[in-house]
């Protein structure tokens, strides 16, 4: 999709251009024009073949040929031209969230950075405070901003590296001689970030399939290759470890390698208490050395007496006890999944049509999905006015009217206010199926007042779900303050469901989160906040993230099939008597 490469340079245009104090009339422009290039429901490049790209809401001549050149070059000079006449550190600055053109500018005039370690220093040392329109707060937010970008450069996203692993799986599987491949590491037990990609493959020769992978497109630099192992950076500058070993040996190493250390190390503890040794290679008798498991994974872990225990349970966080009293739990699994339910279109600040959504979504095979817009005070999201809203709940009905077995439900992921008020009157929360109540303000608050927003919000009869309830953007925004077991208790007493989401910025709540709300007996819901179609398969990733909280299909509410899921969102309207 062209048209997020041209609106990210038309917004490094625009922030470049308020840095130079050009005129702000041009820079309104390019800002503008990048807002609607992001939400545009068409190909770019089609509209640019059509000649249509003058059609475009505040798109002029300039800006036209702006695009033009961008998808002719892949560039726009006058973009290069500015890249190169500001000081080198003023893009960095802009990459720290909260740190816009404006704020750049008082740092290198009065500062002189030349440098990100720079800024860091001066905030440390307390020097930000003082500058115009700076205080003690600004300074430690920049603080907190920087760090979180340092850890999001070291670590990359979940959805980035699944789709690299399920490449290489692919890759390994079609190689010559590859026997078996898998992800390990990180990835395979669905960490919400990861540090680098290990996949694993077993074949009679491994060196030759360490050779292959050293040769292959993967490998734009190899930083160490040996007979059964090869460690590469990919073109997308990504480092991705590869282990080669024989078949005999492949159980054992997917064991050790999937990890995580913790969790290994107990299971050595546990296999040196039986009498045996486990490594990479196998399970093996102390006395004589005998080898008696290793090519299979559930193998390993027979040998010591146990369960074969499910990779986002391998974190040594009370799994090995549970399978030693077999009590592991039954784990949601991908095809216990009916529906999604946070789901946005191009109404409000989504990609695509309904019609596109509500589509891809039957070609999920799920049952049904709730189609929930933003609300008006979402501005910069184009949130539906009453009016908007209504029609568009007509329009979720006369698509599902026209299906069998499949139903959307009309839905909106409504603003919680100030002190808990929602962005829409009860009244028409009333005509909608499925309510996500959503905090998108006011994210510094105390945290005594975010609380009590989000338990009004609850108090809510129609309020279904809590979104991303605590509103953390991975490598961007630190969760708000709020008094999580104040939420679990309000959460269970009203019957309102918290949200898993699953977008791999957000992945929100957090894992040890869900699980505290299931142990509380707090319903999750798994909702990939898509806003495009291919997004709806961020459900993989939820799906994930939910067997990392223990989660099995009773405490997911996408677990439910059609029939009960409307039995139960009606449960908390007829318990304060609403319906
Ligand atoms: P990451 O890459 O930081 O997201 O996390 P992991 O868990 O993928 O860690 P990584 O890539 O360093 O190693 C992959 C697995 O290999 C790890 O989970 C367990 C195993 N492993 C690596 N080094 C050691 C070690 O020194 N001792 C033990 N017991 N296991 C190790
Ligand atoms: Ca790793
Ligand atoms: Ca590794
Ligand atoms: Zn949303």
């Amino acid at each position: 999709m062209k048209q997020h490469d041209v609106a990210a340079a038309f917004a490094q245009m625009a922030d470049l251009l308020e840095y130079e104090a050009e005129n702000p009339f041009r820079i309104r422009a390019y800002r503008r024009a990048a807002q609607t290039l992001e939400r545009l429901p068409g190909d770019l490049e089609a509209l640019a073949a059509g000649e249509q790209l003058r059609e475009i809401p505040g798109i002029g001549q300039d800006l036209a040929h702006k695009i033009e050149e961008y998808l002719a070059t892949g560039a726009l000079a006058a973009l290069e031209q500015l890249r190169k006449k500001v000081p080198p550190v003023v893009l960095e600055l802009l990459n720290i969230p909260g740190v816009g053109p404006k704020t750049a500018k008082i740092l290198t005039d009065q500062l002189h950075l030349k440098t990100v370690q720079d800024l860091e220093a001066a905030a440390r040392a307390g020097k930000l405070r003082g500058l115009p329109g700076f205080q003690a707060k600004k300074e430690a937010n920049i603080l907190k901003a920087i760090t979180l970008v340092k850890q999001g450069q070291e670590r990359m996203d979940l959805w980035t590296a699944w789709g690299l692993g399920q490449a290489l799986t692919a890759w390994l599987e079609q190689t010559p001689g590859v026997k078996r491949a898998s992800i390990a590491g990180s990835l395979r037990r669905m960490r919400e970030t990861i540090g680098d990609v290990d996949v694993l493959a077993s074949a009679a020769t491994p060196a030759r399939v360490i050779e292959r992978f050293c040769a292959s497109p993967f490998a734009a630099r190899v930083l160490a290759a040996g007979d059964t192992k090869a460690s590469v950076i990919t073109p997308q500058g990504v480092q991705v470890d590869l282990r080669a070993v024989v078949p005999e040996s492949f159980g054992a190493a997917l064991q050790y390698f999937t990890g995580s250390k913790e969790h290994n190390v107990q299971l050595r503890e546990r296999a040196i208490r039986q009498g045996l040794k486990v490594n990479e290679y196998g399970v093996y008798e102390l006395k004589s050395g005998k080898r008696i498991a290793g090519r299979e994974e559930a193998d390993v872990y027979k040998a010591l007496g146990l369960p074969w225990i499910p990779p986002e349970l391998r974190e040594d966080s009370g799994e090995m006890d549970a399978a030693a009293a077999r009590q592991l739990p039954k784990l949601v699994e991908a095809k216990d999944i009916c529906g999604d339910f946070h789901v946005h279109t191009n109404a409000s600040d989504g990609r695509d049509s309904l019609d596109v959504m509500a589509r891809a979504g039957e070609a999920k095979g799920y049952e049904y999905l709730a189609i929930c817009d933003h609300s008006p005070s979402l501005r910069i999201a184009n949130g539906l006015s009453i009016e908007r809203l209504r029609a568009h709940i007509k329009a979720i009905k006369a698509f599902h009217a026209r299906r069998k077995g499949y139903r959307l439900l009309a839905g909106a992921e409504v603003d919680i206010l100030a002190e808990g008020k929602m962005d829409y009157p009860d009244a028409v929360l009333a005509e909608l199926d499925f309510v996500v109540g959503s905090i998108h303000s006011g994210f510094s608050q105390p945290e005594a007042q975010i609380t009590r927003r989000l338990v009004n919000a609850m108090r809510n009869p129609y309020v279904t779900i809590i979104g991303h309830p605590t509103g953390r953007l991975l490598g961007q925004r630190e969760p708000y303050a709020l008094d999580y077991p104040a939420v679990l208790r309000v959460a269970k007493e009203t019957g309102t469901a918290l949200e898993m989401n699953a977008s791999p910025q957000r992945l929100d709540l957090t894992d040890t989160m869900a699980r505290q709300a299931r142990e509380a007996g707090v319903m999750l819901a798994i909702c990939t906040d898509s806003h495009a179609k291919e997004q709806l398969d961020y459900m993989t990733l939820g799906v994930g993230r939910a067997r990392r909280a223990w989660a099995g299909k009773a405490s997911l509410l996408n677990c439910l099939p059609l029939t009960p899921l409307l039995a139960w969102l009606g449960k908390k309207r007829r318990a304060v008597g609403v319906h």
